[in-house]
């Protein structure tokens, strides 16, 4: 029997589910971390009749043929639809690893030097794109919204575009999004920006990337600023290296209007809440007290990647206790840092640094009694996490750049009110919010240093005020607010933007 067509197709390189074996059956289980962008997109099916999620999985050339491409899931978001696309190994290591990780990735975060250019086989990305826009139009109803995401699919709009031509096409870009010069060192740039083009709508989490798209739309493609608007309440429209004043709002190409839409994801703070008033999360928290034993407590999350900062953080703590002898003995420093899927070359170089900084300040400093930091490369469950966040004084997430981090906000929403400094880069998206962070500029060493001087030494009741400033904000524009804000948007793609109080011009 034909499956029912989705009106709702969430295009997403992960799958929405954790596959385990178990007494060598396949489970398809709900990931165990509550939290975090897949459960956020999974939300969203419980507003549509039907929903469908494309995703990729490893298969090998053997197994193909015989491959259960698609499936039907029930699990506590409703029942939905999953095509698996199969991807040789050759595939993943090509379109994955190598073109997204290794060239798009170190471009989109401004780190052109580290861009493998001559190991990409953009054909091979651009044949994965297709894979992925035919299995989508193949389950979208015809006046279905295709939602895409993430810049390992950029390709995907234009093909949906040529199958499809009536669907509407969103797409969401969960990183940064840099300037002219750097995206332009892209030699498919000119292909990436039509394809992001033929979409009715690009969503961005602050307005400094949604400009720095429309400028790249403009020199690379001539497309038109249609309207602009003042930045919205949530961000901080001057002063910090990420901020702008105004945000583009429309642009004009082709004949063709593209909403461009600004809104940061948040985070739940309603499971964070519940997660804490358990009782294995309050056992939990009990014990690491315990474990601390008054020390000042810092903590630090982040996946091993050279854009997350760990390194600068880790020499930065280096330079503390070389600075300040009176915290030897005094203070902790869990640092979670979750190594990488297999076969990314180039994330063994950055957790090889990780580690041996560690072992070298440990060495330097630590006593039969003492351990500066504490690593751990393998993932904590969610109870865990949130009970680390909700016991650190400190929490200390400076990346070098970052689309916005999701970490940040998780700390807020542990926290509420109680004292809790949070370090926060300038270079994440996630500042333009939090304004009553401390401020790191990652880059330079002795900003670096005084951040987490003015972290350690913070009283308790300012550290509770900004606390409780940034807790109404990550409360307020929590992940339901984002669901709700993008619900809307795609009304207005849906009524050709007939909503919009002005005309575009
Ligand atoms: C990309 C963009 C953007 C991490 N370790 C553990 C664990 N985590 C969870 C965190 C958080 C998530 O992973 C990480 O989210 P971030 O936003 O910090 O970073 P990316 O993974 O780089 O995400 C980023 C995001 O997309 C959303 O658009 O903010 O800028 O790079 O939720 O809690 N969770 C558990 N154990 C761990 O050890 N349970």
């Amino acid at each position: 029997m034909e499956r029912k067509k989705s009106s709702l197709v969430i295009v997403y390189h992960r799958q929405p589910y954790e596959e385990v074996k178990e007494k060598g059956k396949v489970l398809f289980k709900e990931n165990k971390s509550p939290n975090g962008i897949v459960p956020a997109l999974k939300g969203f099916f419980g507003e549509v009749e039907r929903g469908c999620w494309v995703a990729w999985k490893q298969v090998s050339a053997k197994e193909q043929g015989s491959f259960e491409k698609n499936i039907t899931i029930n699990d506590s978001f409703g029942e939905y639809d999953v095509v698996r696309l199969p991807l040789t190994a050759e595939q993943v290591k090509s379109f994955y690893h190598v073109t997204s990780k290794e060239a798009l990735w170190p471009t989109l975060h401004s780190f052109p030097w580290l861009y493998n250019y001559d190991a990409v086989d953009w054909n091979t990305f651009r044949e994965v794109n297709r894979l992925f826009a035919e299995a989508a139009c193949a389950e979208a109803a015809d006046d279905a919204i295709i939602w895409v995401h993430d810049y390992n699919l950029w390709l995907v709009p234009a093909f949906i575009r040529k199958i499809k031509p009536n669907v509407k096409i969103a797409f969401f870009h969960h990183t940064p999004f840099p300037a002219a010069d750097v995206f332009n060192i892209l030699p498919w740039r000119e292909e990436i920006l039509d394809s992001l083009l033929d979409s009715d709508i690009v969503g961005f989490h602050i307005p400094r990337y949604s400009e720095n798209f429309a400028g790249v739309a403009r020199s690379l493609r001539g497309a038109e600023i249609s309207k602009s608007k003042a930045v919205e309440e949530i961000f901080t429209s001057s002063g910090l290296p990420l901020s702008e004043p105004t945000v583009v709002e429309t642009l004009k190409h082709n004949g063709r209007e593209i909403l461009i839409d600004t809104w940061p994801i948040g985070t739940n703070t309603n499971i964070i809440t519940e997660h804490l008033s358990s009782f294995d999360a309050g056992s939990r928290i009990a014990q690491i007290k315990n474990e601390i034993q008054g020390m000042k407590f810092i903590f630090s999350v982040g996946r091993v990647d050279y854009t997350k900062g760990t390194k600068e953080m880790l020499e930065a703590f280096d330079r503390l206790l070389e600075r300040r002898k009176e915290l030897i003995g005094k203070i902790k420093f869990f640092v979670v840092c979750v190594a990488p899927a297999k076969g990314m070359t180039v994330y063994k170089a950055a957790q090889r640094d990780i580690e041996s900084l560690v072992g070298s300040i440990n060495g330097k400093y630590g006593t039969l009694g003492w351990t500066p930091i504490m690593l751990s490369t393998r993932p904590i469950p969610f109870d865990e996490l949130v009970s680390y966040y909700k016991t650190a004084d400190v929490c200390w997430i400076t990346p070098l750049r970052d689309g916005l981090n999701l970490v940040a906000k998780e700390y807020i929403a542990s926290k509420a009110s109680e004292p809790g400094a949070l370090i926060l880069s300038e270079f994440t998206g996630a500042a333009v919010e939090l304004s009553e962070a401390i401020y790191a500029n990652p880059y330079s060493g002795k900003d670096m240093d005084e951040a987490i001087d003015r972290a350690i030494d913070m009283s308790d009741d300012e550290a509770s005020q900004r606390m409780e400033l940034m807790y109404e904000k990550v409360k307020k524009w929590d992940v339901t607010y984002w669901a709700n804000h993008i619900t809307e948007q795609f009304k207005l793609i849906k009524n050709n933007f007939k909503n919009t109080q002005e005309a575009v011009r």
